[in-house]
């Protein structure tokens, strides 16, 4: 008997054809975003979920799938996962980080360009028709190159992002983060370690790359906007929760800063309906990893871990990037 696993959401038909070679797959193939209840009750029997962000794993849930082994996110951030409560219960969390560490960069940059040049904006304006002649000031925006790239969150996204500013774009990089790099990751990047209030105050382009947790949520918010310049821009890539949006949309509207990029929101898919009607703030659907080579490699991922996870596979009982492998010592 293969043990039972349930893929919350669509995927790859490739990554269904390497997960049933281990086990039986209950799969969503048509892609509806379950309520605890209807997860739970596709749980029942499951030793294995492959989520995404979009399902919440918590006490509760955990509590009513006593058979439940290993969760494993199609995602590197895991706040839809209560850690804690599955390792208290024996569950194996796994995440996929690396593998969308350059694409989601690439995204982070292309957003923060998009805000301080005002592309989006631009773009509507000519869509409507209104575009009858070319004025000295239409559309002005603020320089990239040569600018201070200011970075909220130094992990391997935020790196990424540093360099594509620093060797690219001749940006000055300075940096906030729970921890300081090492001198060598600080080096090539010429960046600077900088405390919390200075980050904002020195900002001209602030990419926010926080992972969410309790002590992150609203992270920013009106105090640190405050702190911001009026031709700053503000780019969140992270998670919705890390900045608090009514205070962005307000700052934003008395053009306390210049421009935003958002990727994430809080509440999402629901986005906060003064964001948008503001001109100047540029809004994605969360799409930051989204090349098809990158969620290819996240789904193989994911499934790498759920087939070494329940022990199958040439790397069984050894998953390449646990997130609580204390469970694993235990086993
Ligand atoms: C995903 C993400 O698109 O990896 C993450 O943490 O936010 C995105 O890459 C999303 O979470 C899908 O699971």
């Amino acid at each position: 008997m293969k043990p039972e696993v349930l893929v919350a959401r669509a995927v790859f038909p490739s990554v269904l054809v390497r997960l049933r070679e281990h086990f039986e797959v209950e799969a969503n193939e048509a892609d509806i975003v379950w309520d605890a209840a209807e997860l739970t009750r596709r749980l029942q029997g499951k030793a294995g979920a492959f989520t995404t962000g979009s399902e919440r794993i918590d006490g509760a849930l955990l509590a009513a799938c006593p058979l439940l082994r290993a969760v494993c996110n199609m995602a590197v951030g895991y706040n839809n996962i209560d850690v804690g409560a599955c390792t208290e219960r024996g569950v194996l969390v796994t995440n996929t980080p690396d593998v969308l560490t350059e694409t989601t960069a690439d995204f982070g940059f292309a957003l923060m360009m998009a805000a301080a040049r005002r592309m989006a904006e631009s773009e509507r304006f000519l869509r409507s028709g209104a575009w009858r002649k070319w004025a000295i000031d239409m559309f002005t925006g603020s320089d990239v190159h040569g600018a201070t790239l200011a970075i909220l969150g130094m992990g391997r996204i935020g790196q990424a992002i540093a360099r594509r500013g620093a060797l690219g774009f001749g940006m000055k990089v300075i940096y906030h983060n729970r921890s300081r790099l090492d001198a060598a990751a600080e080096a090539p990047l010429n960046a600077r370690y900088i405390d919390r209030e200075a980050l904002f105050r020195e900002a001209d382009h602030l990419v926010i790359v926080l992972p969410y947790s309790p002590a992150s949520h609203h992270a920013v918010g009106a105090a640190e906007l405050a702190l911001m310049r009026p031709t700053a821009t503000l780019t969140n890539i992270a998670r919705g929760g890390v900045v608090d949006d009514a205070a962005l949309a307000l700052a934003l509207r008395e053009r306390r800063i210049a421009a935003a990029g958002l990727d994430v929101f809080e509440g999402e898919p629901q986005v906060h309906p003064d964001l948008l009607t503001l001109p100047n703030v540029v809004l994605t659907p969360h799409i930051a990893s989204a090349t098809v080579a990158t969620r290819l490699a996240m789904a193989d991922l994911a499934a790498d871990n759920l087939i070494a996870a329940l022990g199958c596979g040439p790397h069984a009982g050894r998953p390449p990037t646990p997130v609580n492998p204390a469970v694993l010592a235990g086993r």
